[in-house]
């Protein structure tokens, strides 16, 4: 079972993807999120039962002070702006930065939600993919209202989250296996 923050400003559709992927629905209304709200559910990938518990988090400025306690033990993070509004783009580096402090180098995907109404769009795609490039994101766009690419998004991420639990236990070795080379250098060194 892996944690997943689902971060960004309020509003953008984080409670609307989370909602979207776990039950397949969609709510036109807008409920904020006061704090943050858990859903399980489960994806076979090559054969393996993988359960995301996702973390949703409330967005809006009041909610945001709690959160950082949140992010601790994520196995990755899912960062949401919204195509049609340029301040939840601009504040996009506010939200990785907490997601670094406070959940360390994970996985990030960047998401510009919204893509059903485009003709609203007020950041483009390149400039999204090269915000995205530049802080190492993989990003991708969504739409929560009609569903496209969410599964898309659920999916790449447990390919991600695994690529990178498999990444670690490699390291892991690598770190154990220098320190005994290490030794034996110190005592050539020390004779
Ligand atoms: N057109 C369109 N509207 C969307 C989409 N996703 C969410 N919305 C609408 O945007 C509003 C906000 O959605 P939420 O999912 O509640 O946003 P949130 O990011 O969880 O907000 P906070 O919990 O306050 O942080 C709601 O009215 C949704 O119906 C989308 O893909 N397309
Ligand atoms: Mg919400």
């Amino acid at each position: 079972m892996f944690k997943v923050i689902i971060v960004g400003a309020g509003k953008v559709g984080k409670t609307s993807l989370t909602i979207r992927f776990a039950e397949d629905r969609f709510r036109e209304s807008y409920l904020p999120t006061l704090g943050v709200d858990f859903l399980a559910k489960s994806l076979t990938i090559n054969d393996a039962i993988i359960k995301l518990q996702l973390w949703d988090t409330g967005g809006q400025e009041f909610v945001m002070s709690l959160l950082p306690f949140y992010f601790s033990g994520a196995a990755a993070g899912v960062l949401v702006y919204d195509i049609t509004n340029r301040n939840s783009f601009n504040s996009l580096d506010y939200w990785l930065k907490q997601i670094r402090q406070n959940a360390g180098n994970v996985p990030v995907v960047l998401v510009g939600n919204k893509i059903d109404i485009a003709d609203q769009r007020k950041v483009s795609s390149e400039e999204a993919q090269t915000f995205a490039t530049k802080k190492n994101l993989i990003y991708l766009e969504t739409s929560a209202k009609t569903g496209v690419r969410v599964p898309d998004l659920f999916e790449g991420l447990v390919k991600v989250i695994m690529d990178n639990e498999a990444k670690k236990v490699k390291q892991k070795e690598k770190a154990d296996k220098p320190a005994e080379e290490e030794d034996e250098f110190n005592f050539w060194q020390k004779a």
